[in-house]
């Protein structure tokens, strides 16, 4: 199979994945007593366009950065997870647009999804592992976390926060990018947040920078830059195929080499700027 250019790369891309999230009236969503607690439009119509955009990964190697910044001067900033920016300003800044969050943030104890204030500034999105190719009701009495559950107990105390939940299509097809670009088989399992999370952004915002997502030349082996834990696994991959998505994300960057090595920092264009 041919290596594609980053160019053909991105168009592949832009044409054969789509973002798309649960509404109130899509089947069979619609006919339980919580359907109306899902937005009624999808998230891509209510959120954006926006000119830049920052995808901040939750990498160690953002400790010392002084990214803070930078990162704020974008339009939309977009986060992961449990990643706080409290203390942490100075290095990857303290605005957040947009939070994706995995549906084992939702479920665990440890993290108190629905009474911390982390959760509470700017829009939510969630997703599941939902088994390859499930239909939605499969998936829907065979989650992978209780993202359901969580979702209406959050929606009840905090209604004005928009909320949404990704369609389980969007994380396969972003796989299949990954799969139909690599030489071996990869893992079956979906794409990480922090791929998801950018093909998102690429598909609101005019020019996506992301950081730390390759690691730069701080690259070190402490997982996140908020938590004394070191695990190699974290910015190589276990579950996640991130070693795989690394290097598409590296093939598709049209930043400078250099602005890796420094920053930390890929340049990738949103959807609507290419010409496909
Ligand atoms: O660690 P996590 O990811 O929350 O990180 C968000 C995204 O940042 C990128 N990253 C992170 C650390 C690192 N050293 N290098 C990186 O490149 C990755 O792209 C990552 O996706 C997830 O993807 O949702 C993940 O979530 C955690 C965990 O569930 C949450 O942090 C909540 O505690 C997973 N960890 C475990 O299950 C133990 C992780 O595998 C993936």
């Amino acid at each position: 199979r041919p290596k594609l250019s980053g160019p053909k790369l991105l168009c592949q891309m832009k044409e054969n994945v789509e973002v798309s999230s649960l509404t109130s009236d899509l089947h069979p969503f619609s006919l339980l007593p919580w359907a109306s607690q899902l937005p009624q439009q999808q998230l891509t119509s209510d959120l954006g366009p926006y000119k830049s955009c920052a995808v901040v990964s939750s990498a160690g190697s953002l400790r010392n950065s002084g990214l803070g910044k930078e990162i704020d001067s974008h339009d939309a900033v977009l986060r992961f997870n449990a990643a706080p920016t409290t203390g942490f300003e100075k290095d990857v800044g303290s605005k957040t647009t947009i939070r994706l969050i995995n549906s084992q943030v939702m479920a665990s104890e440890d993290h108190r999804f629905l009474s911390s204030s982390l959760y509470s500034s700017g829009a939510l999105v969630a997703w599941d592992p939902a088994p390859f190719s499930a239909d939605l009701t499969q998936w829907l009495n065979r989650t992978d976390y209780p993202i359901f559950t969580q979702y209406q107990r959050y929606r009840r105390l905090h209604p004005m926060q928009p909320f949404y939940i990704l369609h389980p299509r969007f994380e396969w097809q972003v796989w299949q990018r990954i799969q139909d670009n690599m030489a071996e088989p990869i893992q079956k399992n979906p794409p990480s947040s922090g791929l998801l999370g950018t093909v998102l952004m690429m598909s609101l915002c005019e020019v996506v920078h992301i950081y730390e997502f390759l690691p730069s030349r701080r690259k070190t082996e402490l997982c996140h830059y908020y938590q004394r834990f070191f695990d190699a696994a974290c910015t190589l991959g276990a579950y996640h195929p991130l070693l795989y998505e690394k290097n598409l994300v590296k093939r598709m960057n049209q930043g400078p080499d250099r602005d890796i090595y420094t920053h930390g920092r890929v340049t990738l264009p949103g959807f609507g700027q290419l010409n496909c």
